[in-house]
């Protein structure tokens, strides 16, 4: 078997003798009950797990017997007599929760997984089964769980020839030629894997979007997918380019308001129900980057997002709209411009609309402050758009573990109904009272052996599927369980290689973007440094825009006396922002222009800082690669090897951006580097 294919479901023998014998009394006797695919999985799942975790065969019976120690049934079809035992906890479980509680039927102990559904026995199947990878109990337990996010969903960017925009794991998994009638087995296992942390959407293609998606051929297709995925609980989106009325529909216009188009959406939209009964519904990137959209017509993003909803409302499909919009006329402040075309329309977008809004108002950088549009439209459906895929983060070459930034922004306070007005809270609803909430994450993951290219770019789907079941948890237990999971149980294992990643996350900033540098990469890959003049035609896609050095100073003045994008967040986070004071220092230079000896909290000059910053960078990552030395007893010899070499290389690159940044910018402040940083090689 290849390593890391089969990512955190790689159901190692439990050696734990004790906990080993407990759960062969658990798994003695599985009543799983119900005959549909759903079900189906959650028995392929076990008879795949136990042999492999328990050295078992299962035993899985359709009724519920005296003898049975596991019982997998919904609420409706449990005995009575074990029904009664699970009353109080239902009520709030929704259509997707699970309850796993151990209970005593005369001197019987049994463990019942039970839920209103089917999909939420299979969620609670997957939980069991990743307890005892993780070594807990099975015994008393009396776990209840529900997803706080309705949508959580992968966004894939992938073209019909198999290339992946921003994709660095290989070519996209959908091989568009072989089906509809080739399944893949790997369609199987991603949506097993999504399933196993909740994933239950996923848009196929990429949001710059081929209308020929659209046509009866490639629909086909599509549905071949969605019907592999719906056992899982997982429902397809497409990605529909705003101009396909033309493109290949024959009509002489996309205006979303001539009735022709209308028809057009709505026959489109009644012909893939027709062939997918539980679409999802359509991902919409208009107007940006070139993409056509409603402004082509002088039309705006409601008469656009509303046009396409009410063709899929009698279907109960969703439209999610794109909020990553930036145009080339008004380019100001490229960080102001998704707020000021969407804000405006709150309450305007019709109910099966989301508007999808990056985390943060530039672009998926190594650090950004949360989007202003968080919270400030409290009448419409906000989702998240973060990236699992790493774009602007050393792809996936680089070891960065992402949850701890989405916590991070998860955590951030928006102020928008006062103090405690977190983004998490906007997200799931429970702040403004939104009825359809949702987190999408644009995915990492093609064809390579281990899907995701980097070993620890798992790390990063797992926990951004977590995340999107409830933004609330920690980032740090969920490297834990993923360890758990993916590689080893044992402490001298988990513990540095737990500390690795999530002091990860804070060294890619220091060695590519501290104290609120953004954007300074090289252009159009954005993969290593490139803060200097390049040659492009828009002012706004040129590096030294964002970071505005001189030799007075360095920094994007967003306060009032430069672009006044504070302005955009509620008073109190503009106030904090806006005196550098205040401003977190991570924050810096993204909302201020300061001079190159301005004083920083801790006494240095902001020149020594910064350079202190990268030298600390380079210097994380070389701890890294120490603490992964120490870690052959652990994995596999190929794996260790694998996460060595690319360590290396990030090594080598985080040296590499700190030196042509410090180089770079010396230019300007025209000082030497502080005792401790290296000088260039
Ligand atoms: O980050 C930028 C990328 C584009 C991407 C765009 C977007 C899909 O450089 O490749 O296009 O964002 O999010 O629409």
């Amino acid at each position: 078997q290849t390593p890391g294919y089969d990512l955190w479901m790689n159901y190692k023998q439990i050696d734990n003798e004790k906990l080993n014998k407990s759960y062969q009394k658990a798994t003695t006797s599985l009543a799983v009950l119900g005959k549909s695919e759903t079900i189906q999985a959650i028995k392929n799942e076990l008879q795949l797990a136990l042999p492999q975790l328990l050295e078992k065969q299962p035993e899985i019976k359709s009724v519920v017997e005296e003898r049975s120690s596991l019982i997998i049934a919904t609420l409706d079809a449990l005995p009575s007599n074990i029904k009664k035992q699970f009353s109080a906890a239902v009520d709030n479980l929704g259509d997707e929760g699970f309850i796993i509680k151990s209970i005593k039927i005369e001197k019987n102990t049994k463990l019942v997984v039970t839920a209103h559904t089917e999909i939420g026995l299979l969620y609670g199947t997957f939980r069991v089964l990743a307890l005892m990878q993780q070594l807990e109990e099975l015994t008393n337990l009396n776990l209840v769980d529900s997803p706080k996010i309705d949508i959580r969903m992968l966004n894939h960017w992938d073209n019909l020839d198999r290339t992946v925009e921003r994709g660095y794991a290989g070519f996209s998994l959908w091989n568009w030629q072989k089906l509809p009638e080739y399944i893949d087995q790997r369609y199987v296992d991603y949506a097993r894997a999504n399933a196993s942390i909740g994933i239950n959407a996923v848009s196929l293609t990429n949001v710059n979007a081929n209308a020929l998606i659209l046509t009866p051929m490639y629909l086909e297709k599509v549905k071949a997918l969605a019907k592999t995925f719906r056992p899982y609980g997982i429902k397809v989106y497409l990605t529909a380019r705003f101009s396909a009325p033309i493109e290949i529909g024959g009509l002489e216009t996309a205006d979303p308001l001539d009735q022709k188009v209308i028809d057009w959406w709505q026959a489109k939209a009644d012909e893939i129900y027709s062939l997918i009964p539980n679409f999802g519904g359509f991902l919409v990137k208009a107007n940006s980057e070139g993409q056509p959209g409603p402004q082509n017509y002088d039309r705006n993003h409601v008469d656009g997002a509303n046009m396409m909803a009410k063709a899929l409302a009698p279907h109960n499909g969703n439209v999610i709209w794109r909020a990553f919009v930036y145009s080339e006329h008004d380019a100001d402040d490229r960080a102001k411009q998704a707020y000021s075309e969407f804000v405006p329309y709150d309450g305007k977008f019709l109910p099966n609309v989301l508007v999808q809004v990056k985390n943060g108002a530039i672009d998926f950088q190594p650090r950004e402050p949360f989007h202003p549009m968080f919270g400030a439209m409290p009448k419409t459906h906000i989702m998240m758009e973060f990236q699992i895929t790493k774009e602007y983060l050393g792809f996936s070459t680089h070891l960065v573990y992402l949850p701890k930034l989405y916590e991070e922004v998860l955590e951030a306070d928006t102020y928008q109904e006062g103090k405690g007005s977190t983004v998490a809270k906007v997200l799931d609803g429970s702040l403004q009272g939104q009825q359809i909430t949702g987190m999408a994450g644009v995915a990492n993951i093609g064809n390579d052996l281990n899907w995701t290219g980097h070993p620890f770019g798992q790390a990063d789907w797992y926990g951004f599927g977590r995340l999107a079941w409830d933004p609330y948890l920690d980032s740090e237990k969920i490297a834990d369980e993923w360890l758990r999971m993916t590689f080893s149980n044992d402490e001298k294992f988990i513990a540095p290689i737990k500390e690795m990643m999530v002091t990860s996350r804070e060294a890619v900033v220091n060695y590519m973007n501290p104290l609120g540098l953004h954007h300074i990469f090289d252009t159009g890959h954005h993969y290593g440094p490139g803060p200097w003049v390049s040659e492009l035609s828009r002012p706004e896609w040129n590096p030294v825009y964002y970071h505005q050095a001189d030799e007075n100073g360095i920094g994007f003045d967003r306060t009032p006396s430069g672009s006044n994008a504070t302005a955009q967040y509620a008073q109190p986070v503009a106030e904090m922002f806006n005196d550098p004071k205040t401003c977190p220092e991570e924050y810096l230079l993204w909302f201020h222009h300061l001079p190159w000896d301005y004083q920083l909290k801790n006494g240095e000059t902001l020149w020594n800082g910064l350079a202190k910053k990268y030298q600390k960078g380079v210097n994380q990552v070389a701890k890294m690669q120490e603490t992964w030395n120490q870690m052959k007893p652990y994995v596999s010899a190929e794996q260790h090897k694998e996460v060595n070499m690319l360590l290396t290389i990030q090594y080598k690159e985080a040296k590499w951006w700190r030196d042509a940044c410090l180089l770079y910018f010396q230019t300007f402040s025209k000082q030497e580097l502080p005792v401790g940083v290296e000088k260039p090689e």
